[in-house]
């Protein structure tokens, strides 16, 4: 059968059709991630190359607390709802600044947080007009429109895809070869 590669807007009924293709990238984007992570070993999804650098479960716990914050901070310009709350119990980054290093928890749990934000967020976009969608939002450090957060957010998932890539790998590799320093 051949692989078609075409984005489907129709799955998302939108006020405005480009919001549509907008959120069908966005489900691009996603699914490759999730070929990223298939049949994932679970030692690989909490390996870490050293303490300090994340692991694949930080990178899937940040995706989704930053899809969050760019949906309710900037977005909607309000606080998170408590469900929203009680899925993002940890800060972004720690004291140190770097990505937060996330307790323990299977793939089927990132993955169902990562699901219910991107609901969260549909349910936004679904209603929205244009006017709406290009409206800036005014941030202490930079004005912001829905628009260019959809934008931000499917960039965002691909570089952090190639990063859980290559600790895949690492990890792998590791464990066939524990002696291993490179
Ligand atoms: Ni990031």
């Amino acid at each position: 059968m051949r692989d078609i590669r075409r984005l489907v807007p129709a799955h998302f009924p939108c006020r405005e059709p480009i919001i549509a293709e907008f959120l069908a990238i966005l489900d691009d984007a996603r699914e490759r991630t999730r070929v990223v992570l298939r049949d994932l070993p679970p030692a690989a999804l909490h390996w870490q190359l050293r303490p300090e650098l994340s692991s694949i479960g930080d990178l899937l716990y940040h995706i989704g607390l930053i899809e969050a914050d760019w949906l309710y901070a900037e977005v909607l310009e309000t606080e998170y709802p408590a469900p929203i709350r009680e899925l993002l119990p940890e800060e972004v980054s720690d004291a140190q600044g770097r990505l937060t290093h996330v307790k323990e928890e299977p793939i089927d749990v990132h993955l169902r947080r990562l699901a219910t934000i991107r609901t969260a967020l549909i349910e936004v976009f679904l209603e929205m007009d244009l006017a709406e969608f290009r409206r800036l939002r005014s941030l202490p450090g930079y004005d912001v429109s829905p628009e260019w957060v959809l934008h931000h957010l499917a960039q965002h998932e691909a570089e952090h895809r190639y990063q859980m890539k290559m600790i895949r790998k690492q990890a792998e590799q590791r464990s066939q070869d524990p002696a291993s320093t490179g």
